[in-house]
């Protein structure tokens, strides 16, 4: 896979004529995955809120003042227990979410038994836990632990205008610790958070020159959540424009051919026919359910009745890691 991508190489797809891109990244999805197949991932907060970090968009940051409260960490049982649920409900992949700078060591025990547990039932295992050090990812992979979610969020000239408690090369310290210790990377950010073009540019372009693509691309759109720096400052505004959403997923899927591309947070506002655009622009993943970590999702009837639309079927949850294999 292509991982020398220049930016002006990725500024000129955006700038193509909207069908052509479109048409040349569903070309592009066609040759590396099943088109009509879209995996289905469950998200769960385990730890939620009161967190150190100023993260603008964030409810969870405790520099924040919104109606999410704190809570300890979720007990092991309770986590495996709503892992069936989504089981259950068809999903492939299991992430769990703590909104943490970093996990403590002290944690580490709980948090391995959940990998193991989830794993155990037979689903793809994924966590984001914050920064961690070599042994901290180690441990994870041990217990069994698949994908490590650990964005960059936007361009590196953006991101300091978004978070100042870390720095983007903070998160690619980590994202390196996680591929040492031979685990999968789900990475990826967030659109409409008032970025330029030329940002989001800078953002796909920072993903596609990873050393190795990440596995899993998350491309959310900004979620305002009142209290928050963005929330506030993006009131009632249009975020982003429904075609520059579609592009930048075409130009994810173009960029990075092999990797799963998730239409993720934003869903739950975005028209079926933008949804549409982004499945036929290569997206081929999305969280399921009526709730993120925190903020509302389409939810599993809206979804249903959707796919019937289209006629996408969820991909199939007993052959997990088969984009992995495939790769290698
Ligand atoms: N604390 C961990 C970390 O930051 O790495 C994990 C949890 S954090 C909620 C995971 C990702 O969700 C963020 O990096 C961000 O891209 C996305 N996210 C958080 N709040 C969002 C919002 N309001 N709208 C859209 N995406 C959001
Ligand atoms: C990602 O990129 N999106 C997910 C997952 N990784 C952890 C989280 C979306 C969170 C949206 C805001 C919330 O629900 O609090
Ligand atoms: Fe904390 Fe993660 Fe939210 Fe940032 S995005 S405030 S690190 S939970």
């Amino acid at each position: 896979m292509r991982t020398d991508w220049t930016r002006a190489e990725i500024a000129a797809l955006f700038d193509l004529p909207f069908t052509e891109l479109l048409f040349r990244a569903a070309e592009v999805h066609r040759a590396n995955h099943a088109a009509g197949e879209v995996q289905l991932c469950t998200l769960l907060s385990i730890k939620t809120g009161g967190c150190p970090e100023d993260c603008g968009y964030c409810s969870q940051s405790a520099h924040a003042e919104t109606s999410v409260s704190a809570s300890k960490l979720m007990d092991v049982e309770a986590v495996l227990a709503s892992a069936a649920e989504a089981k259950a409900a068809g999903s492939q992949r299991f992430c769990m979410g703590a909104a943490w700078r970093s996990p403590k060591d002290r944690d580490m025990g709980k948090v391995c038994a959940m990998v193991a547990g989830v794993k155990a039932m037979g689903l793809e295992t994924c966590m984001t836990l914050g920064m961690l050090t070599g042994e901290q990812a180690r441990q994870l992979k041990d217990a069994g632990l698949d994908y490590y979610n650990h964005n960059i969020d936007t361009s590196p000239e953006k991101y300091g205008e978004i978070i100042s408690t870390r720095t983007f090369q903070d998160r690619l310290d980590t994202l390196e610790e996680v591929r040492s210790a031979g685990i999968s990377v789900c990475c990826g950010g967030i659109v409409g958070m008032g970025e330029s073009r030329d940002d989001r540019v800078g953002f796909i372009h920072a993903l596609a020159t990873l050393p190795r693509h990440p596995e899993s691309v998350p491309v959310n759109a900004l979620v305002p959540v009142k209290g928050t720096v963005l929330g506030d400052m993006f009131a009632g505004e249009r975020l982003i424009d429904d075609i520059e959403f579609v592009r930048t997923v075409a130009v994810a899927r173009i960029t990075m051919p092999r990797s799963m591309v998730r239409l993720s947070a934003g869903r739950e506002s975005m028209s079926e026919a933008t949804q549409a655009l982004c499945f036929l622009a290569g997206a081929n993943s999305i969280f399921t359910g009526d709730k993120l970590l925190t903020t509302a999702n389409a939810g599993d009837s809206r979804d249903a009745a959707l796919f019937a639309k289209l006629g996408l079927k969820p991909m199939d949850a007993e052959e997990p890691m088969r984009t992995l294999e495939a790769a290698e």
